[in-house]
């Protein structure tokens, strides 16, 4: 191979991407990239210009033989083994307690596989058979109701693909230092499926719903018996008895064999292993509700059902705790989301904000579920400050961190949805830095 060739062919190409420049430091116009062809764009990425030789041509030993065996349940890659959850030291007292991760950071498209969705337990994962449950439907109604999972599997379903985030997500970055973490590790209380299940319309529409209901009360099936209050107009508008989830049956984790999904709401009140739906003329203040997912203002006063997820975005690659091992083109991507609608604009800065570019996202955006954001970015070894800013098509814009800080008392910790910054050193290194 000529490497003088390579690096002069690499200088010009770099010359031609930075007159083709969208943004600050790097950022690049998509169009004409796609438009340098393969080859340009090729050597961009392997950093230099590959010539064939007969390297290339020696047949590998797997396949000179027969693979392995069928199997019942797939799994991955034993070369991706490293692509798991993010989960903390269990908790000693209540193991199945605490929350693990998606590692958003590892995953690229917009759907969450079934074995990587985040858990959030509050007294862990009930072991419930199918044949043994019910779903109550009782109080301001003409005709109380009570379902076994073979009943519900019998109603008309729908298939929809919603997001699914806590709102306790991203609190770390709520606090006064950055914390030294990946993105999955920092966001990822959140992920994203395709679920089936009856619309709860349906079965309240059966009971019969009374003039004076105006809210409902749902309990799940665990030992945490977590109850949340929801508006009967949102009960009536778009929510689900979810019963599959990417096709399979419900995971354990994700409330087997039934869960309440309420789509862009905050992830609490999607309770799991739902047992029992009460309908009522108003909340019942259950814990989670009143000491818990509640903010916290800066007069000392609490904001409580604060249901709608706000408009928000992370850049996942480059993100916190990697390394750009060679200088030139690289992708800029990430995910953008909102409970207030579909993504509309995500917007990408390399230079902590001073300059923004619109990133690629793909037309016709569904509401309430992940939009994937793509940039090319020319990185060239300098410092650089990479961010997103998500706005959806209800107009609202994801806001700085500071503004964010700024609503709130320093004790909260939910529903933050700030501006991320990620800072690139002149190595390559990635961090979580407040800009
Ligand atoms: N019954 C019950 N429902 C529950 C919970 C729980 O602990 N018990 N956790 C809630 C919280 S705080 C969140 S964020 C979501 C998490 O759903 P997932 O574990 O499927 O990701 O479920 C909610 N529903
Ligand atoms: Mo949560």
């Amino acid at each position: 191979m000529n490497n003088n060739k390579s690096e002069l062919e690499l200088a010009h190409l770099h010359e031609q991407l930075r007159s083709e420049s969208v943004a600050g430091n790097g950022l690049i116009n998509r169009r004409h990239l796609l438009g340098l062809g393969l080859a340009g764009a090729g050597s961009l990425v392997a950093g230099n210009v590959l010539a064939a030789d007969a390297s290339g041509l020696v047949i590998p030993a797997w396949s000179k033989t027969p693979g392995r065996e069928l199997s019942g349940y797939g799994s991955p890659s034993r070369f991706a083994a490293g692509v798991t959850r993010l989960a903390p030291q269990p908790n000693a007292i209540s193991p199945g307690t605490g929350a693990s991760r998606t590692p958003l950071h590892l995953l690229q498209g917009t759907l969450t596989p079934n074995s990587l969705h985040f858990e959030r337990h509050h007294a862990g994962i009930p072991d419930i058979d199918p044949a043994q449950h019910r779903l109550v439907l009782h109080g301001m109604v003409r005709q109380p109701l009570a379902f076994s999972y073979e009943d519900l599997l019998a109603y008309p379903q729908v298939s929809r693909t919603y997001f699914l985030e806590c709102s306790g997500n991203s609190g770390a970055n709520s606090g006064p230092t950055a914390a030294d973490n990946s993105a999955g590790g920092i966001h990822g209380l959140l992920s994203c499926a395709e679920w089936t299940g009856v619309r709860l319309s349906t079965l309240l529409e059966e009971a019969g719903v009374t003039p004076e209901a105006s809210w409902i009360t749902c309990t799940g099936a665990d030992a945490a018996s977590l109850g949340r209050s929801v508006p009967l107009n949102k009960a009536m508008e778009d929510v689900i008895i979810a019963l599959y989830q990417n096709g399979e049956p419900i995971r354990p984790e994700q409330g087997y064999p039934m869960r309440l999904f309420v789509p862009g709401w905050e992830g609490n009140v999607s309770v799991k292993w739902l047992t029992q739906i009460k309908v009522t003329d108003g909340p019942a203040n259950f814990r989670d509700e009143t000491s818990r997912y509640t903010e916290l203002l800066p007069d000392g006063r609490a904001l409580q059902f604060t249901y709608s997820m706000g408009v928000k975005s992370v850049i996942t690659s480059p993100s916190g705790q990697m390394t750009l091992t060679r200088r030139g083109l690289h992708e800029v991507t990430g995910l953008a989301w909102s409970g207030s609608g579909a993504i509309r604009r995500v917007e990408i800065s390399a230079d902590g904000g001073r300059t923004w570019a619109d990133a690629h996202i793909e037309e016709n955006q569904q509401a309430l579920t992940l939009t994937r954001f793509r940039l090319p970015w020319l990185w060239e070894g300098g410092e650089a400050i990479l961010q997103s800013r998500a706005t959806d098509t209800a107009g609202n814009v994801q806001p700085a961190r500071a503004a964010w800080v700024a609503m709130y008392s320093p004790a909260n910790r939910y529903h933050y949805n700030g501006i991320q910054s990620w800072a690139v050193s002149a190595q390559g290194e990635v961090k979580n830095v407040y800009a």
